[in-house]
């Protein structure tokens, strides 16, 4: 038998898997693993902090489709991807990340005073999906299997493989690497034809049947199917929050979650609610009253990849473990042969005025861009953008305040558009995610809405974008504070302020450590070979907008917001009781 390294083998490995594009940072104890990769054809992009490739590597794998694959070195580049590996395990987007330790025999446990080394299984196993190291060259194949076929199983996450530096770049026997199909699944999970059939029963039979979707129907591609039932069933739609615009929101059977007492009543009223590709957490309210209706008023049916997430946090009348878009084509076939069954007159009767709070919600809220002040309200960050750029373009929204005005403001015309940390809320992650995108679709527009506090933490990597050529536009919201902290201080601190009123002074809106100094964000890029440009006036906008799209390359517009009414960002009443227990009846508890 011939030799190789274990890196070849596991190159390999992963091309046999269709990885054509990888993100990371290079170091010697893995030159053998890049260096295959890039031989057979792989791009490596390399950022300059490694909890940037995970978020690359998590952008690239939901908007594609495709195996996120990122790599660290051992000690410090491991030590750095850990925010990277909490966020994407925390989104659920599908990445393989692949790290180097040490040799064998001094690590697993330390010897004592090994030199870049710490526990990375110990650390990465408690944070992500999967996590085990390589112990022998013999068993390499068998771990990146084992590893592979946890990526494809269940709700995506972070799936990890560490390789002792001496089998990544030592030779070993030219060993047999199996097909995918020959180690895994890789027909979408099929649901139960009986418990379709229960389903379409369900919702043929309802009086207002609603679908609340999440990344299921993202990672599954599951939008024309998603559409298709909806039409046919007339049932309003509504999602998670990371899944916006999984139904165009131009469609009148959209429900976007930011007309959030339209989405209220509207969950309100359904009597039978098809809950696909999402586990009710907290931002859906846990599914409970008195945001939803009641279990014993509304039944559900819960369609899931992940078995565990079944009835989790709502009880369900139905629980199916399915690919969301295998469900979702048995179920509308089920639903053709039901049309006659549903009261279709009286769904369209009840969706049509129910659809009148949320024109109400948009007009309130579009009452905010008549104000042309300088420097200029937040709204007219995410409107502008909305026209200029085309519909298919992909929107990530970072940052405090400044992600809750993009969300209002930017209406999903094309599914899977759409990026940001909806489970985590990781200031900065947007830099990493806007970068793979643009990997993603060279050809597609890629812009970020960014806070300055967010932007401060990932900002160098304007230089990624252009050492790479990706023409990502950043919109930094500029109020030189942690907007969405001091408001909250202002609250929180008020009453301390009113008990200890003489001691804090006569200065009773001080708020702590929440004001920034400028960073010349424009200054900032031009520095790294990137096109800036400063704007204040609303009316400047647009047309500096255009200029960074004429340049056709990255482009960071320095947009300064007014600090005050930045700090009042819609909804912020929801998003804190969001965080509180609803008073609704306890569910499962
Ligand atoms: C990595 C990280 N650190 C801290 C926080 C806590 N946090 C939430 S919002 C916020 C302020 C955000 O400021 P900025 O990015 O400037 O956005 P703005 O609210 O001003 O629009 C902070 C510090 C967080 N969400 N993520
Ligand atoms: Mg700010």
């Amino acid at each position: 038998m011939s030799e190789t390294t274990g890196g070849a083998l596991i190159a390999r490995a992963l091309q046999q898997e269709g990885v054509d594009t990888f993100f990371g940072i290079v170091d010697g104890t893995y030159t053998q693993l890049f260096a295959h990769c890039v031989e057979q054809g792989m791009r490596m992009i390399s950022p300059r902090h490694e909890a940037v490739a995970a978020h690359m590597a998590g952008a690239y794998a939901r908007l594609t489709g495709k195996l996120g694959v990122c790599i660290a070195s051992n000690g410090p580049g491991v030590a750095n991807m850990l925010p990277g590996v909490a966020v994407e395990n925390g989104e659920g987007n599908r990445v393989l990340l692949i790290t180097s330790c040490r040799r064998t025999g001094i690590i697993y446990p330390d010897r004592g005073g090994t030199y870049q080394c710490f526990d990375h299984v110990g650390v990465i196993g408690a944070m992500a999906k999967w996590s085990q190291v390589v112990p022998s060259f013999a068993r390499i194949p068998e771990l990146v299997r084992d590893a592979l076929r946890s990526c494809y199983t269940g709700r995506p996450g972070v799936v990890h493989l560490d390789v002792p530096e001496d089998l990544i770049n030592g030779l070993g026997p030219e060993l047999p690497l199996p097909l995918p199909h020959q180690y895994r699944r890789v027909e979408r999970l099929a649901p139960p034809a009986t418990d379709v059939e229960r389903a379409a029963d369900m919702l043929a039979g309802a009086r207002l049947p609603i679908i609340h979707v999440g990344s299921g129907v993202i990672h599954a591609d599951a939008f024309a199917e998603l559409a298709a039932v909806a039409e046919l069933l007339h049932a309003p739609v509504t999602t998670s929050w990371s899944a916006r615009g999984a139904l165009p929101e131009t469609s009148p059977l959209a429900w976007p979650m930011i007309y959030i007492e339209a989405c209220n009543r509207l969950r309100n009223a359904a009597d039978v609610v098809l809950v696909v590709g999402t586990q009710l957490g907290e931002t859906d309210w846990w599914g409970k009253a008195p945001y939803w209706a009641p279990p014993e008023k509304q039944r559900m049916i819960q369609v899931d990849i992940e078995e565990s997430r079944l009835g989790r946090n709502r009880a369900t009348d139905l629980n199916i473990v399915a690919d969301a878009k295998r469900f979702l084509g048995d179920v509308l076939t089920q639903l053709r042969e039901r049309t006659q069954e549903m009261p279709l007159a009286a769904r369209r009767e009840a969706v049509s005025h129910l659809a009148a709070d949320k024109l109400t919600n948009r007009a309130t809220l579009d009452e905010g861009l008549a104000n042309r002040q300088v420097p200029m309200v937040t709204a007219h960050v995410p409107a502008v953008c909305r026209k200029v750029f085309a519909d298919d373009a992909i929107v990530v929204f970072d940052g405090g305040n400044t992600a809750v005005w993009g969300h209002y403001f930017t209406e999903l015309r094309v599914p899977n558009t759409q990026l940001g940390t909806a489970h985590f809320g990781h200031l900065g992650a947007g830099v990493g995610q806007a970068l793979g995108a643009a990997v993603a679709y060279p050809n597609r527009q890629v812009y970020c809405l960014i806070g300055d506090g967010a932007m401060g933490f990932n900002m160098q990597e304007v230089e990624t974008a252009v050492r790479h050529g990706l023409k990502t536009i950043f919109l930094v919201c500029t109020d030189r504070q942690w907007g969405m902290v001091k408001i909250n201080q202002m609250f929180a601190l008020q009453p301390v302020r009113d008990m200890f009123a003489t001691a804090l002074g006569p200065d009773r809106s001080r708020t702590i450590n929440t004001d920034l100094g400028e960073i010349a964000w424009d200054h900032l890029a031009e520095a790294m070979g990137a096109y800036g440009e400063r704007v204040s006036d609303p009316a400047e906008l647009e047309p500096a907008l255009r200029r960074c799209l004429a340049e056709q390359r990255c482009a960071v517009l320095h947009v300064e917001v007014d600090p005050t009414a930045h700090m009042f960002a819609p909804g912020l009443q929801y998003f804190k009781d969001m965080h509180q227990e609803p008073s609704g009846i306890p569910v499962q508890e």
